[in-house]
């Protein structure tokens, strides 16, 4: 990033926001320019809940968001009386690709004893069908919740996560067969290679990786969860097995530290993603200055709306609580 240019981005963007009456809030997944422009532009990184909780808090009507189209979606869930813009419309996310309403429908209809758990990585209209939406950080103690009270359950769209969540639970649930592009080209061989050439490190996976690169983590966990690993890490060498604009976040928080990308290389690799999300990089500058010239905001119907937020807002009433008892048992 040359500093000249930033600065002048900056300056125009800051402008751009104010004449605009908007908020720019983005993914930590997005390129560092823009990570950066949110920040120095009185906005904020974070994952998709807490992006679209953010905007809640914000006075601004309009909210853009530089992330992927499902991000946009629960952005408008939770702030529906705003205007939510993304950056482009076509800018999506395999999981929630993988998992269309209709098809998803006819399987639900095939379990009708389960309660329907589905990932933030969905569609408004799939959020909509479900009985809870779930992030990473909270799926492993709402699934447990729920096995406790004898509830048997879908899982929904990432395999991976749902299998992850099984090794740990030990409950069985019905899991949809999605994957993440980016998350699923890890190689496990590579990866033991580079831990051995490296020797003092610490490897951080995303639960949406296969079961056999989990295996070789020190720390699974959400965006959320391995940023703040990777800053409380004692070891030098950090490998990352996410996508790459998370380094941003990273190094800012530790600059002396190394970072290294988990291999997506190596026998067998098609390299469709290269530990970078393709919708994630069509998030650029040129795109969010003309973000008012073209058609990207958000629409959804009310009754997709209505219905979409008491799945998400369960699991934030059970989040809210779960870290309530957490902190009294701690
Ligand atoms: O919910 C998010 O922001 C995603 C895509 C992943 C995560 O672990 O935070």
């Amino acid at each position: 990033m040359n500093s000249i240019d930033y600065k002048e981005k900056l300056r125009f963007v800051k402008n751009f926001l104010k004449s605009n009456d908007a908020k720019l809030i983005a993914h930590y997944y997005v390129n560092s320019e823009i990570q950066k422009l949110a920040e120095d532009s009185g906005g904020c990184v974070a994952d998709s809940l807490q992006m679209a909780k953010y905007g809640t808090q914000q006075k601004e009507s309009n909210i853009i968001i530089a992330g992927v189209k499902f991000m946009g979606e629960t952005s408008k869930i939770l702030n529906p009386e705003k205007n939510i813009y993304v950056l482009d419309k076509d800018a999506t996310c395999s999981l929630d690709e993988s998992c269309d309403v209709k098809s998803f429908q006819n399987f639900i209809d095939l379990h009708p004893d389960r309660e329907v758990v589905v990932y933030a990585n969905t569609s408004a209209k799939v959020k909509a069908i479900s009985d809870w939406v779930v992030t990473s950080s909270i799926a492993i103690p709402l699934v447990e919740n729920l096995a406790s009270k004898g509830k048997k359950i879908i899982w929904a769209p990432d395999k991976y996560l749902g299998s992850y969540i099984e090794d740990q639970t030990g409950i069985d649930m019905v899991v949809w067969n999605g994957a993440c592009i980016v998350h699923e080209e890890y190689k496990t061989l590579e990866l033991k290679n580079l831990i051995a050439k490296l020797g003092d490190c610490e490897v951080l996976v995303h639960p949406e990786s296969p079961r056999s690169v989990i295996q070789l983590a020190d720390v699974v966990g959400s965006t959320t969860k391995l940023i703040n690993a990777s800053q409380t890490s004692k070891a030098k060498n950090i490998i990352v097995a996410t996508d790459s604009g998370i380094f941003y976040q990273m190094k800012k928080l530790s600059p002396e530290k190394n970072f290294h990308e988990a291999p997506t290389e190596g026998k067998g690799a098609t390299c469709k993603s290269c530990g970078r999300c393709p919708w994630m990089n069509m998030n650029t500058y040129q795109k969010l200055i003309n973000i008012f010239n073209s058609d990207n905001e958000i629409h959804l119907d009310d009754e997709t709306i209505h219905f979409a937020k008491k799945s998400i807002n369960r699991m934030i009433e059970f989040e809210d609580r779960y870290y309530i008892k957490q902190k009294r048992v701690s």
